[in-house]
């Protein structure tokens, strides 16, 4: 058989489990998922091999209405995944009821074929599926609809032989033991992230973003620091919490999953520092690595 090989771009608005859906088909929790909005923030390549095909996947943030600086680098990240893309993936969730601006937008300026993927089937039944079916056809009539359920891993093997079934002929593009094109210091920073999505409340999550400044692998231990930076002083203050006991299970937490990512012992210091409306500060973005995808 020949081989197959090409990009593919997760796309769909915010929470309706693009990373959820990409680490099942991959079998590896690769991209963070958190019941909130706006976990993603940058593009992820993750890569599923085969000994005949070679599938590239990008997860990209949810597609909104950019409020600060950093929502519109997140939305360039989507619209980079889609200038590559051989095939879209569109996600949706049971319940949607139509597309927002944003999506649609995108979807009529598409090149290439995409399939509609409606999720969390889980959450409904059969009949209604059935008209969801029917709805999204007429509205989009897409290359193929999917119904999955990602968590109750419904349909995944299928939704994955569809995809196959529309890359071209093509050597693979990465290294068949790859996975990501991410690096240890991107998810050591993605599961801290992912600590304070579920540790702490409201704004604060979203005024976060975690920086890794030194890395150092012993033998025994990989020394790991990191730095936090908020918004507003008033966010420090939580960040901490009372006698620095927020940060200190916030810590323990990020450090027991960063063990088993790299299966070694880990030290992990955390410092909070401000950096004022940095989701509007076009050089802190820059540092922060929003402009290199
Ligand atoms: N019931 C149900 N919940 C699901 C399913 N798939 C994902 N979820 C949940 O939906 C929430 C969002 O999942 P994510 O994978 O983080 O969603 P996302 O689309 O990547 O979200 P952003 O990165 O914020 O755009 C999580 O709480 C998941 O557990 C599913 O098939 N059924
Ligand atoms: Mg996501």
């Amino acid at each position: 058989m020949t081989h197959k090989a090409g990009f593919v771009a997760i796309i769909g608005k915010p929470n309706v489990g693009k990373s959820t859906l990409l680490n099942k088909m991959l079998g590896e929790q690769l991209s963070v998922v958190t019941p909130k909005a706006q976990t993603t923030r940058h593009r992820i390549k993750g890569i599923l091999n085969d000994p005949e095909y070679q599938i590239v996947f990008s997860d990209t943030p949810g597609i909104m209405q950019p409020a600060y600086k950093l929502h519109k680098k997140m939305m360039d990240a989507v619209d980079s995944t889609l200038v590559d893309a051989d095939l879209v993936m569109l996600v949706v969730e049971i319940h949607e009821r139509a597309l927002s601006e944003e999506v649609a937008e995108r979807l009529k300026n598409l090149v290439v074929p995409f399939i509609l993927v409606i999720n969390k089937v889980d959450l409904a039944d059969q009949e209604t599926l059935e008209q969801k079916v029917i709805f999204w056809k007429e509205l989009l009539n897409p290359g193929a609809i999917i119904p999955v359920s990602a968590t109750e891993k419904f349909n995944i093997q299928p939704l994955v032989q569809t995809i196959v079934s529309y890359l071209p002929a093509s050597p693979a593009f990465f290294d068949k033991e790859d996975i990501s094109d991410r690096n240890v210091r991107f998810f050591v920073t993605e599961i801290i992230r992912e600590k304070i999505l579920v540790n702490y409340q409201k704004e604060i999550p979203y005024s976060c973003e975690v920086v890794v400044t030194d890395y150092k692998e012993e033998p025994e231990i990989h020394r790991i620091r990191c730095e936090i930076y908020v918004d507003r002083e008033s966010q420090k203050a939580i960040l901490l919490g009372h006698k620095g006991e927020a940060i200190k299970k916030l810590g323990t937490d990020a450090r027991k999953k960063i063990e088993k990512l790299v299966d070694c012992h880990i030290y992990l210091e955390l410092t909070v520092k401000v950096r004022e409306n940095w989701r509007d500060d076009e050089k802190q973005l820059d540092k922060f690595g929003y402009n290199e995808e």
